[in-house]
């Protein structure tokens, strides 16, 4: 039997692989590291694991896809982006996976969400394969009618990729119910094909579940009450900083807020606000879903309780919870030191990756539960997932009947992760489960699939 050192060191030599094999993919290095820094007791333990080339095809994508996206703004300028789509993973089921929207998009950040997004859709326990996709496009500043154009462009290009059976996109950074519309409606017209379960987070009333929008964050809100309890706390009073006031960050607010907590910040790149009577989510909702405005307009209407940080982070703002929920790498070891200095209790990732490897390492270290994004933002995926069941059966289930499910799902998740990092030896460690739990039922369907 190999021990854990050597299955380590075999690790080790194919991270560095992967690095020479992927030059100038920070991103997908580091998500690559963070799993297979986790993944030696499970090898070790079970020897199929350990089959030549298993995690070498677990690293490389089954398919990647990048295009040219040429569109006219409303000057009748001619703009040229790139747009992607990594097909990662399907032994679990067809490509899931959203799209991200922003000028930072590159091949190697749309590989790490989308090699992120194999281990998170295998721990819903919900048939679906892991993908990613996006564009450099930045929609900030653009009108309506520039962004269909985008859209349209992006999916003429795109629709012959994906499909109910085959891969199915959904939103992410910039891409919200406005863009899914108009992605929806130029597949329906190139396709001529009413084909529902092709993406999620549609509209309700054509297509979409109830619930979508709101359960990235209130699933991570879950995931953290559930760290909690294992702790014999709620939450009950508790204060929370979150970051972005995005889709994720929104929801997160309202679920912390209706579970009693006070949740005092909320930002974007521009900057943080920092509420001591807790952010009014009507008026962000107000500012950032009709407006699409920033959030320095909240603190000036909000009065005297809200203040505008210009460029700071939120992570400065004393709180017992904390709840990124912005973007990769927003979270580093200085915040982490202020967090901890300032009593933490937990810390849940909404956004994907956004706690840099030191930091989680701070963290764990200083005792702070910390919940990883793969397990703790599953709840939007899992919806989606509710979403193409629904589409698939041409129904549509209760806000009630969908919340449930989700509250199940992100139950079992915790349950899964604290209980595998129990059995390979590291109780606690969030970060061990959720990676090991998430592979063995990858692992499993691969080896079960044959050399593909
Ligand atoms: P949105 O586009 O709705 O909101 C993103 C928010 O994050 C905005 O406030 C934005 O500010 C801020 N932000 C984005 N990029 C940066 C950056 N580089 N620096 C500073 N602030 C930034 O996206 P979502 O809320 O959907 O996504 C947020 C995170 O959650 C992402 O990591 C995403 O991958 C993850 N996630 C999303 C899910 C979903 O269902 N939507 C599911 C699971 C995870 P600004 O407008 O100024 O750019
Ligand atoms: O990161 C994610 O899990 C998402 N952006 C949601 C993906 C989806 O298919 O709903």
């Amino acid at each position: 039997m190999t021990t854990r050192s050597e299955t380590q060191t075999t690790l080790d030599h194919l991270l560095t692989e992967i690095e020479h094999r992927n030059p100038a993919q920070p991103e997908f290095h580091q998500a690559a590291h963070e799993v297979l820094e986790t993944l030696a007791p499970v090898v070790a333990a079970r020897p199929e694991y350990a089959e030549p080339g298993l995690i070498e095809r677990l690293v490389e994508p089954e398919r990647q896809v990048m295009f040219r996206v040429p569109w006219q703004d409303d000057q009748g300028r001619v703009r040229v982006n790139r747009g992607f789509r990594v097909e990662f993973n399907s032994a679990l089921g067809p490509y899931k996976g959203g799209l991200r929207f922003h000028p930072s998009v590159n091949l190697g950040v749309i590989k790490f969400l989308g090699f992120e997004q194999i281990f998170k859709n295998a721990l819903t326990g919900l048939g679906i394969g892991g993908g990613k996709g996006g564009s450099d496009f930045d929609p900030h500043g653009r009108s309506d009618a520039e962004v269909m154009r985008f859209c349209q462009a992006f999916m003429t290009e795109l629709y012959r990729h994906i499909g109910e059976h085959t891969d199915v996109p959904a939103g992410d950074i910039g891409v919200g119910g406005r863009e899914i519309g108009y992605l929806f409606g130029q597949y329906r017209r190139i396709t001529n094909r009413w084909e529902a379960g092709v993406l999620t987070g549609k509209g309700q009333g054509w297509g979409g579940s109830l619930i979508r929008p709101e359960a990235t964050g209130y699933g991570n809100v879950l995931f953290a009450a559930a760290m909690l309890r294992e702790r014999g706390e709620d939450l009950q009073g508790q204060t929370a900083v979150v970051s972005g006031s995005g889709n994720v960050a929104i929801y997160t607010i309202e679920k912390l807020t209706a579970l009693g907590a006070n949740a005092v910040t909320c930002s974007d790149s521009s900057g943080y606000v920092v509420d001591e009577k807790g952010i009014d989510l009507d008026l962000l909702k107000q500012i950032k879903e009709v407006e699409r405005g920033r959030v320095d307009a909240y603190a000036e209407r909000r009065g005297a309780s809200a203040r505008f940080v210009p460029g700071g982070r939120v992570w400065e703002v004393p709180a017992d919870l904390a709840l990124p929920s912005a973007t990769q790498n927003e979270l580093d070891e200085n915040d982490a030191a202020t967090l901890i200095r300032n009593g933490v209790k937990a810390v849940s990732e909404g956004a994907n990756m956004p706690t840099t490897p030191e930091a989680v390492h701070l963290l764990q270290q200083a005792g702070v539960a910390f919940g990883p994004g793969k397990a703790a933002n599953a709840g939007g995926v899992a919806v989606s997932a509710l979403e193409m069941a629904q589409n698939h059966a041409r129904t549509s289930w209760t806000a009630a009947r969908v919340e449930e499910e989700l509250a199940d799902i992100m139950t079992s998740i915790h349950t899964t992760c604290h209980e595998t990092a129990e059995r390979y030896g590291t109780p606690g460690d969030y970060v061990t489960g959720a990676n090991i739990a998430g592979f063995e039922r990858v692992a499993d369907a691969m080896l079960a699939q044959g050399v593909i």
